[in-house]
């Protein structure tokens, strides 16, 4: 047997603790031989006490990551690619190709005039626009244009195509995705449209001028999917949003001024299984420390800041991403004491929620902040 044996042992009762003698490692080489194997050797590794990420907390700056993304687009077309991405590596999770946990990330980059064919996934996706001007999504006949710090949807299933016009300039947007998510639960299929491209079937833009009026929602409506139908949520409002709500709230301790993009029709999550929020932290705030189940990859929209992660500390800038692992300690900071700055962060806390498997800690006794370490 080649296996290497380690048996998981903890001197603490009711968990497993059996001393391997000869009887017994000959015992489980009989066993592996039936493929099955002696629960007390593995128990207290698959049943850890609590969660234990296998992912490691990452910054990629900005700065670091632009140039090669722009380079992509000297080496290879959109065509041959099918998608031009540079794709965020967590050094814990490069066997299932993820950002943190169960979510992938990606930077993609498209120049004027380019566009990628239509297709479709049973990952869900969604897009937050870095640069550039004259970027589009077209999603199941609904053509969204987008600017910098746009959030849209390409939810599972449907037909989705990006693209920049011809008179824009070289775009560059950050995807989220479940696919490590969709592939663990071996429920990924990839379709690719028939005619490469889909046809433009509603007005420019209709999704967000039919969903997105706040508080109102059309009669007659027919929506019949289980996403949410205001496919762009365009930053103008949504900064609106947040300043208007910060005048008249303390905030939460730990989030600050949080606001979670929704399914207007529901008013819970975006999609199924990706939720996503826009955060800000007024002129010099520091949060407190908490720790929740959930992976969440965050994008510094505006503004500089930190965030310390199981006590080490992340300085950030605009445009700069982070990935803050299930159930790590986390707290954000403003650097600045007198601008404001914004975090966009995607999630797979919905299915946290719908599973029943969210669980949230405060650090220290209400509340603290973490020590850093050096
Ligand atoms: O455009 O749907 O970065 O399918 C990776 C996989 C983007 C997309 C990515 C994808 C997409």
């Amino acid at each position: 047997m080649s296996n290497p044996k380690v048996n998981h042992r903890e001197d603490v009762a009711g968990r497993a603790n059996v001393q391997d003698t000869p009887e017994l490692l000959a015992y489980y080489d009989q066993l592996e031989a039936l493929d099955a194997g002696a629960l007390w050797t593995v128990a207290n590794k698959i049943e850890p006490w609590q969660p234990k990420s296998a992912s490691v907390p990452v910054l990629w700056r900005y700065r670091d990551l632009r140039e090669h993304v722009l380079r992509s687009t000297q080496l290879v077309t959109p065509e041959k690619a099918g998608r031009r991405v540079v794709y965020l590596s967590n050094p814990g999770r490069r066997d299932v190709s993820a950002a943190v946990g169960w979510l992938y990330s990606g930077l993609q980059v498209m120049n004027p005039g380019e566009v990628a064919s239509a297709h479709a996934h049973s990952a869900s996706a969604l897009r937050f626009i870095m640069e550039g001007k004259g970027a589009y999504t077209i999603v199941d006949g609904h053509k969204m244009t987008l600017g910098a710090n746009d959030f849209v949807l390409t939810p599972n299933g449907t037909w989705h195509e990006h693209g920049v016009s011809a008179d824009g300039t070289p775009c560059l947007w950050q995807d989220g995705l479940d696919i490590p998510l969709v592939n663990a639960l071996e429920a990924n299929f990839y379709a690719v449209h028939e005619d490469k491209h889909q046809a433009v079937g509603f007005p420019v833009d209709d999704a967000t001028a039919t969903w997105g009026n706040p508080g109102l929602r059309p009669s007659g409506d027919s929506w019949r999917h289980p996403y949410s139908p205001l496919l762009k949520y365009e930053w103008g409002p949504t900064y609106e949003a947040l300043q208007r709500y910060a005048k008249v709230t303390e905030g939460s301790p730990f989030d600050a001024i949080l606001l979670n993009y929704v399914n207007p029709l529901t008013g819970g999550p975006v999609m199924q299984t990706i939720g996503a929020s826009m955060q800000l932290l007024r002129p010099g705030e520091h949060t407190k420390a908490h720790r929740h189940t959930g992976s969440v990859i965050y994008q510094a929209a505006k503004g500089k800041g930190y965030t310390i992660i199981n006590g080490q500390r992340f300085d950030w800038q605009e445009r700069d991403i982070f990935c803050v692992p299930s159930w790590a300690w986390h707290e954000h900071g403003n650097a600045s004491d007198r601008e404001d700055a914004c975090l966009f962060a995607f999630s797979d806390l919905p299915v946290m929620n719908s599973l029943g498997l969210y669980r949230e800690e405060a650090y220290g006794e209400t509340g603290g902040q973490q020590q850093v370490i050096a």
